[in-house]
């Protein structure tokens, strides 16, 4: 644990009680503040309560509190904000999070240290998952300490204390940059940008805006930024000075980038370092099996700039590259028949994240479909030209087929019954993707649930 510093004897609200929530209050604490906590959900208030935590209503406590800590999945603005954040608007209670409470308690007892420690954090709409494991897993085989936390299932307050020259990797939404009252990493990431949480931040600039956080509020000495869409060519341009401020990485899937500057790029499954216009190294990516695709080939560069920017030698990198088995429910090879394969993509749950899984195999039996989000499938249609036959699943997979005409389409509804039919059609050389394109919720408690459901259905087609 993190103990929370600068809030030693002041009471702090702290409003959710899940992964972040709990471990801030148990931060707050063991730092010498003294939390007072709520979560909506009776079953939350009790796990806390059964700790020793005082659980009340803080819409009534907000005249005592220094300060409001605030979870992830809890409004705190758009489409409006939870009640008790509305109160502490009004009252003038800062509100924060567990990702500022842990940037505001670095630092101390550093004195002792030969190398400090150091923070690298990622965000983007697709990709931060992956990018984060990966530099993780890099930093670890190189043998680095390295931990990993944020968004990624571990609050950042729950991590072991840092250690002489150990490095946090962090992944962290747009939810959680948007808040945090102290945001300075050592080195940011910004993997990619597309339309998601258009709810939560009132459209796309507000989403934007919320990650631009992370680079404009600290400052960070090191900034990585996917400078395929505009939002990164804008934001790498606002950071610079000019083309050859190497503070500025720059990284893209598909363009050649050989400026006077810092950049890594991947083309035709190459990896290469450019600095001050000479090529530093070069990997080749094809056969680097847990990262298949050009969307994983942009979280490669993305990781293999951040870990250069923390003095890692590309021989090193190659290396941890090669040994990544990948994340569960990303591009994940759950099977192998007949040579055709089954690949978990059930953290596709938006349009751009399905696309680029479409765009990494070359004949797909797609398992797609369940919540639609805004903005509908036209943004897909590129990908359908590699879709043999697509299998529909969700409560409303008949609107969902209907949406993409040009594909052939069979309506399936179940999982059970997609893996079945897909496994059935599919021939050698072809693979069986599993990539919604939509939320699960309809069918689902999360998208990993999805997931494990199509890896059962895929061990029972296959008879394991
Ligand atoms: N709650 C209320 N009132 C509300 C809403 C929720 O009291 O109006 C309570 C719930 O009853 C629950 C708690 O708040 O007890 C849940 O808080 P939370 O939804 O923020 O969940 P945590 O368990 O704290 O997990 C959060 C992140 N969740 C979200 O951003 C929704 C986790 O990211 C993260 O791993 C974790 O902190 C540790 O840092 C998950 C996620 O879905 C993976 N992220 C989104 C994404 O990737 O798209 C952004």
């Amino acid at each position: 644990m993190i103990p929370v510093h600068g809030l030693e004897n002041a009471k702090v609200g702290v409003l959710g009680l899940g992964r972040s929530g709990l471990s801030a209050a148990r931060a707050l604490r063991d730092g010498g503040a003294i939390p007072i906590v709520w979560d909506d959900n009776a079953k939350a208030r009790e796990r806390a309560e059964a700790e020793g935590f005082d659980a009340r209503d803080l819409r009534r406590a907000m005249d005592e509190l220094t300060r409001l800590v605030v979870s992830p999945g809890i409004p705190h603005l758009y489409p409006t904000p939870n009640p008790v954040i509305a109160a502490a608007l009004q009252a003038g209670v800062p509100v924060d999070n567990d990702i500022g409470l842990f940037f505001q308690s670095l630092g101390r007892g550093w004195d002792m240290f030969d190398t400090v420690p150091k923070v690298i954090a990622i965000t983007g709409s697709n990709g931060k998952s992956t990018t984060s494991a990966l530099i993780h897993h890099i930093l670890e085989s190189a043998g680095r300490d390295s931990q990993l936390a944020g968004n990624i299932g571990r609050g950042v307050l729950d991590i072991d204390p840092l250690g002489d020259g150990s490095v946090v990797v962090l992944e962290l939404s747009s939810y959680q940059t948007d808040l945090a009252r102290s945001l300075t990493p050592d080195v940011a990431v910004f993997t990619n940008l597309s339309p998601d949480h258009l709810d939560r931040h009132a459209g796309h600039g507000g989403y934007f805006a919320a990650k631009r956080r992370l680079f404009a509020e600290g400052g960070p000495d090191r900034a990585v930024v996917g400078v395929d869409e505009a939002e990164g060519q804008f934001l790498a341009n606002q950071l610079a000075e000019g083309p050859g401020d190497d503070r500025v990485i720059r990284v893209s899937s598909g363009t050649k980038l050989t400026g006077p500057g810092w950049q890594v790029f991947a083309r035709k499954g190459f990896l290469s370092e450019y600095r001050k216009g000479r090529q530093i190294a070069s990997i080749d990516l094809r056969n680097v099996a847990g990262l298949p695709g050009a969307h994983n080939h942009q979280n490669a560069c993305a990781a293999y700039a951040a870990c250069r920017a923390v003095g890692l030698a590309p021989r090193m990198i190659e290396d941890g590259l090669h040994s990544f088995a990948g994340l569960p429910h990303r591009s994940q090879i759950v099977g192998e028949r007949g040579g055709v394969r089954f690949v978990n993509d059930s953290k596709a749950t938006n349009v751009d994240a399905a696309l680029k899984a479409l765009e990494a195999f070359p004949r797909i039996r797609w398992v797609c479909g369940g919540l639609m989000k805004e903005g509908g499938l036209e943004a897909l249609y590129p990908g359908l030209k590699n879709v043999v036959k697509a299998y529909v699943i969700g409560r409303e997979a008949e609107a969902f087929a209907l949406q993409i005409p040009q594909a052939d389409t069979e309506v399936c509804t179940t999982m059970e019954a997609a893996v079945a039919r897909a496994a059935e059609d599919a021939q050698e050389g072809e693979v069986v993707l599993l990539a919604p394109a939509a939320a699960s919720f309809d069918q689902y408690d999360n998208f990993e649930k999805r997931g494990d459901d199509f890896v059962d259905q895929v061990n029972r087609a296959l008879g394991q």
